[in-house]
């Protein structure tokens, strides 16, 4: 082999070398925002098939119930569809706000999704399953346990445990899961850290142990999220040394514009790195003390090392701009500002409250709109009104709508609310006052109901707009199809904050249309729906 040949083989090998033994280049990404499901989306919890991430929410009075969402990254999510989204799964007729769905479970088995929940209203515990998450669901399998915060934890030796809160602590049953029924005693097996309301448990298993973790303090400012184990499903659990594992209610969680962070959820990516998801509130302490979204879902990571504990992001805090290493993103597109109404369904953001009655709307009446039936009863009652809403996700944001009332009487009305609950909204509509086309812009606040503002309009066919920020709602109108708003007046967001309100819920920006109690013939037509973050 002459020189330079070698010289040349050589340095060949060592580069070759070289790059061998170079760390795989690593697929991962840097930095997210939170939250990562913006606006009313509470008690997440998630599950992996593949490389796909599931995660579902909790919806209470509103229907269909528990949303499913999809995400490669943990970061970007899409709403694929609901869990409960016949009458025959879900009856919410006359349920107060609030009542309903509560905190649901989203597990996956041989095959087989599962979605544990209980309706607080109607039924108790109960579990869906379903092979595509996007749909359709089974009917529910009722499980004669009475409790809160349900999750079914699948063991490898095949027996399978209804996990679920209780009084005294969480509570561990074996069930059949072809039937739901309890097969051995129930037992209670970890109480927490002794903060009050020990809730949301999940079991998992790691390492030879039996990982329990809970919620503790309520969902408000004492939120938190602790954690036992233990070498037998049945306890007794050790607490972690480092409990809460997550929370704000501390001297570093302080001033943090996230609170009430807990209720959380963990799961493990592909490439072995754990996670949470829990859920919190956005408090714009520069504005204000009340908070309107809602509950919203997080997202930190989890440093779980084998046979250790888990810390989540360090010190069981988080941050809006999280600086940490992330799965490989994959951004998914935003919605479209406008809802055009033109190929006659509803996309998955839009909700009824509680059980729509079907024949009250419809997309072919007149082509291009949905149409609403007026219902002669109104938001103030816990009845299934003519109503279709989408969460508030930003405090700063404008949503519109184009409406052409049909309407003969004085009592009809249709428009758009800012609806926390049934005695907390504000709604902007149109009506008649003898006969004449008007504008009003009404408060609903406990048991102060007043007409703020209000004024003549020459048609039925205007435009309605309302814009948000921290501390105030701005109503405006357009007396004809051009773009040109008047302001009607301006409320306060406190006054529908959860604060105040009270309820689980966040707040819904909605159409709606009612007759105040009386027969009515009034159908409101709804030609778009504007909605843009700001
Ligand atoms: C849920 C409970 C809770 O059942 O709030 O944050 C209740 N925690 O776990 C309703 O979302």
């Amino acid at each position: 082999m002459n020189k330079r040949y070698f010289n040349i083989m050589t340095s060949l090998i060592c580069f070759v070398t070289l790059v061998l033994s170079q760390p795989v280049k690593s697929d991962n990404s840097f930095g997210y925002k939170n939250p990562v499901l913006s606006g009313f989306n509470p008690d997440p919890s998630i599950c992996k098939v593949d490389s796909t991430f599931y995660m579902v929410t909790s919806s209470f009075e509103y229907f269909p119930g528990l949303p499913i969402y999809s995400s490669k990254d943990l970061i970007h999510w899409q709403p694929i569809g609901h869990c409960l989204t016949r009458e025959s799964q879900l009856k919410l007729q006359n349920v107060p706000s609030s009542g309903g769905l509560f905190a649901p479970a989203l597990r996956y088995h041989d095959g087989l999704f599962y979605v544990i929940c209980t309706n607080v209203s109607q039924g108790g515990n109960f579990y869906c399953t379903a092979k595509d998450p996007a749909g359709e669901w089974s009917d529910p399998i009722w499980v004669p346990i009475n409790s809160i915060d349900p999750d079914i934890f699948f063991d490898e030796d095949g027996k399978t445990y209804f996990v679920t809160q209780g009084s005294e602590g969480v509570r561990v049953t074996e069930i059949d899961i072809k039937t739901g029924q309890p097969v051995a005693e129930e037992r209670t097996v970890w109480g927490g850290i002794g903060d009050r309301y020990p809730e949301a448990p999940h079991i998992y298993k790691k390492d030879g142990f039996y990982y329990l973790l809970i919620g503790e303090g309520g969902t408000e400012y004492a939120h938190s999220a602790t954690i036992a184990r233990s070498r037998n499903v049945y306890g007794p659990y050790d607490s972690c040394p480092l409990n809460p594992i997550i929370t704000h209610c501390n001297r570093i969680g302080q001033e943090n514009v996230i609170q009430g962070v807990g209720h959380a959820d963990f799961i493990q990516a592909n490439d072995g790195s754990w996670w949470a998801v829990f859920l919190g509130f956005r408090i714009p302490w520069l504005y204000t003390n009340f908070h309107i979204l809602g509950r919203e879902t997080f997202l930190a990571p989890v440093d779980w090392p084998k046979g250790g504990w888990p810390q989540v992001n360090g010190n069981g805090t988080v941050s809006i701009n999280m600086e940490v290493p992330t799965l490989k993103q994959y951004p998914v597109s935003k919605p479209k500002v406008r809802t055009d109404f033109d190929n006659g369904k509803l996309g998955f953001e839009w909700k009824y409250l509680r059980n729509p009655i079907n024949e009250n709307y419809s997309f072919n009446d007149k082509k291009g709109h949905l149409s609403m039936k007026a219902t002669p009863c109104t938001l103030d009652e816990t009845k299934p009104v003519s109503f279709i809403g989408r969460r508030q996700t930003e405090y700063n944001f404008m949503a519109a709508t184009s409406l052409k009332l049909n309407s003969e009487k004085d009592n009809e009305e249709a428009g758009m609310t800012i609806i926390q609950n049934n005695t907390h909204h504000y709604d902007l509509y149109l009506t008649k006052k003898n006969g004449k086309n008007i504008v009003q812009l009404r408060a609903k606040v406990g048991s102060h109901k007043y007409i703020a503002a209000e004024y003549p309009v020459d048609s039925d066919n205007i435009r309605l707009r309302i814009e948000g920020t921290p501390l105030q709602y701005t109503f405006s109108y357009s007396p004809s199809q051009k773009d040109e708003y008047k302001e009607l007046g301006k409320m306060d967001t406190r006054y529908v904050s959860t604060e105040i309100a009270g309820g689980f819920t966040g707040v819904m920006i909605g159409l709606y249309a009612s007759s105040n109690g009386l027969p009515t013939n009034a159908v409101a037509y709804y030609d778009w729906f504007d909605y843009e973050e700001k």
